[in-house]
């Protein structure tokens, strides 16, 4: 199986489950129940949960364990979107081409389809089994790893410092922060979650960490390249947003050749960090050359 087809299997696996884990878009109060699938399953690459599938292939762990944990991720990280997009924030009207929650359900409802979202993702951690390589105790360390991705010293942190940085010349040390606390959080949490449930070793979870580190490095420096290269059609959103909003970028503050080498240095670190992986890792390295070409 090619990597592409493989990363369509992965999200056509977790689009079943998710379409299990979320109430049923008629349940009283179905307008939330609605809007929470409105933005969930609006087109995304499933890239975070393809990484917790992925990495627990990677020590020897069997996916169907460790699909729950990847929906958790994937319902915070369409929580982060949906508010990141509010008024309040980036008061943006497209997401993954299509209109934004609050334009389609009002900012209330946005703001509570968010909250539904991150507070199913806990609900789901903690309904992991309490069997297997994990016990009672790896519940507790796997939800532990995922509240603090998502709190004040991840995706929150991260977007506190970038709300602030806004139209101020920002250095390059508070632009690495922002970006591993939105971007790398995530990714490293997705990472381990996968390997913790599968019973990784210290040493290979440490191995993942890396790579997961480098490859959110590398597709937030994407991601930016994007807004200036990208095509609008594929991006399903507008170009040039982060020159408009003035926003600290990594072509911005390393220039673009700068800022494209920084991804290919990235990549390589990743790559390495699986250098005593076996072909179980494949898709991991699949990924990164997949961020690296990403078109959307
Ligand atoms: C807690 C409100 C709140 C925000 C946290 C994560 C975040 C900060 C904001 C989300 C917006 C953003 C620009 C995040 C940076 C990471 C990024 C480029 C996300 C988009 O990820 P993709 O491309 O999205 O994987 P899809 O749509 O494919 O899932």
């Amino acid at each position: 199986m090619s990597f592409k087809e493989e990363l369509v299997r992965q999200a056509s696996l977790v689009d079943k489950a998710l379409n299990e884990y979320l109430p049923p878009a008629g349940s009283y109060p179905s307008v939330i129940h609605e809007a929470m699938r409105y933005s969930v399953f609006a087109g995304g690459k499933r890239l975070r949960p393809a990484l917790v599938l992925a990495s627990a292939k990677a020590v020897g762990g069997d996916e169907k364990k460790v699909l729950p944990a990847a929906c958790a991720i994937e319902l915070l990280h369409t929580y982060s979107l949906v508010h990141d997009d509010l008024p309040a924030m980036d008061n943006d009207d497209l997401r993954r081409g299509r209109p934004t929650s609050h334009k389609v359900y009002g900012e209330a409802i946005a703001v509570l389809v968010g909250d539904a979202l991150l507070t199913l993702a806990f609900g789901l951690l903690a309904g992991l089994p309490q069997t297997g390589p994990l016990g009672t105790g790896g519940v507790v360390h796997v939800i532990t790893e995922v509240a603090e991705a998502a709190g004040t010293a991840g995706l929150i942190g991260g977007q506190v410092v970038d709300i602030l940085s806004a139209e101020k010349l920002v250095d390059k040390q508070t632009l690495k922060y922002i970006h591993s606390c939105k971007t790398g959080a995530l990714y490293r949490a997705s990472v381990r979650v996968g390997a913790m449930i599968s019973g990784a070793s210290p040493e290979q979870l440490n191995k993942l960490t890396v790579y997961a580190e480098n490859l959110g490095l590398a597709f937030q420096i994407v991601d930016d390249i994007l807004d200036i290269e990208g095509d609008e059609q594929k991006l399903g959103k507008p170009v040039g947003s982060d020159i408009k909003n003035q926003k600290a970028t990594y072509p911005a503050l390393h220039g673009l050749s700068g800022a494209k080498e920084m991804a290919r240095q990235a990549a390589e670190q990743a790559t390495g960090a699986l250098y005593h992986f076996g072909s179980e890792a494949d898709f991991l390295r699949g990924l990164i050359y997949f961020v690296l070409q990403r078109d959307n």
